[in-house]
């Protein structure tokens, strides 16, 4: 009897031990994961104006659409000025090409835009998408506008 307390005894020391030992391995590991995770902090590279500082859905993936750009009309997957539906809250990253001509993509509710881009030439925007409604996208050239260089973006 005073044999088995003995033994019990020893088995709850090596528990306790053997639990302290793990408390510390995970203090170490959780404390060396939070500096290698904000060591990479702000050294992100932002590449655009549409970088965020604190912002949480910088990290969100963007919802991307591929959009030409031509005389005088957009296109995206063959379709002339589609389209582009997205929900409230979603990044939405447009890269703009122009197969001929002189453009750029625009939404002026959300400060959008592209640089203005020639024959060939690609470039691209991000912005949150953060109000709902129907807001019409153009190219900025020009009288592309008034030339029908122009869709409908609808945050739904
Ligand atoms: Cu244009």
């Amino acid at each position: 009897m005073i044999h088995n307390i003995y033994i019990t005894q020893f088995i709850i020391n090596c528990m306790n031990k053997n639990i302290i030992i793990l408390i510390i391995v995970l203090l170490i590991v959780g404390g060396a994961g939070f500096y290698i995770l904000n060591s990479f902090k702000g050294t992100g590279v932002t590449g655009g104006a549409t970088f965020n500082v604190n912002d949480k859905l910088n990290n969100q993936e963007a919802k991307t659409f591929v959009v030409n750009g031509e005389n005088f009309k957009f296109i995206m997957n063959g379709v002339n000025n589609p389209d582009i539906k997205v929900k409230q809250g979603d990044k939405v990253r447009i890269e703009f090409t122009s197969t001929s001509g002189f453009h750029d993509w625009k939404v002026d509710e959300f400060y959008a835009a592209t640089k203005q881009v020639v024959d060939g030439d690609s470039t691209s925007v991000e912005f949150i998408a953060d109000k709902k409604g129907t807001f019409e996208y153009y190219c900025s050239v020009g009288q592309h506008r008034a030339n029908g260089m122009k869709g409908k973006l609808i945050v739904e």
